[in-house]
């Protein structure tokens, strides 16, 4: 199979970071974001949403969304729970994650890191402060409570808002007053299979 993507992208290296944890074999076919490579014909024939990460299996099907994508790969995995609600749970972070912590944490680090902090997003950037500031502290509320989103176990949640999260300092995020996101993080990175945002592309 087939991971079109953009290591610069949090959406991305859930992704790489999913396919590592679980050892699953995969092509990485780098998509430039910052060169609209999201927009050419070809591309939008396999996601006609321009985005990525994009998931193309062998048979020539696409599974877009990086959620989605983290959810199929890692279907028959202990990355998802067996227990129901547990199971719902990792969903309700997930899509948490996608309304509530990348449309803050996400397009604030774009800002300040990508486009170079442009006098024009200045005020954007500032106003996402409070909203990924609010996400990060339900999370600490969490994490205070258990070593990992939903229990005691690694899961497709974990996964899915550590892709942000741990780059939230450079969206201007200081995670130095989240002591329960940091210890997170630790445990995170010290899964065997673990690797850092960088690699893979
Ligand atoms: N909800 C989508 C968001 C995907 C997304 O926004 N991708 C960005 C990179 S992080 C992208 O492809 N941007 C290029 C564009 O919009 O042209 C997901 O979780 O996969």
């Amino acid at each position: 199979m087939k991971v079109y993507g953009d290591m610069k992208s949090g959406n991305c290296y859930k992704i790489a970071l999913t396919a590592a944890l679980l050892d699953i074999e995969h092509e990485w076919v780098s998509v430039d974001i910052m060169n609209n490579e999201t927009t050419t014909t070809e591309f939008l024939q396999k996601n006609p949403n321009g985005k990525v990460p994009l998931l193309e299996l062998d048979d020539g099907r696409c599974l877009s969304e990086s959620n989605a994508i983290v959810n199929y790969l890692a279907r028959d995995s202990a990355l998802i729970p067996e227990d129901a609600f547990a199971r719902a749970k990792t969903l309700e972070w997930q899509f948490f994650e996608q309304y509530s912590h990348e449309p803050y944490i996400a397009v604030a680090r774009f800002i300040a890191k990508y486009q170079g902090m442009p006098q024009a997003r200045k005020t954007e950037y500032e106003a996402k402060q409070p909203g990924g500031h609010k996400a990060l502290g339900i999370m600490e509320a969490q994490l205070k409570q258990s070593p990992y989103l939903v229990g005691d176990q690694l899961s497709v949640a974990d996964v899915s808002l550590y892709g942000y999260t741990h780059v939230a300092d450079e969206g201007g995020f200081d995670l130095a007053t989240y002591p329960a996101i940091q210890s997170w993080l630790s445990r995170i990175q010290a899964e065997p299979n673990y690797i850092a945002m960088t690699s893979g592309d």
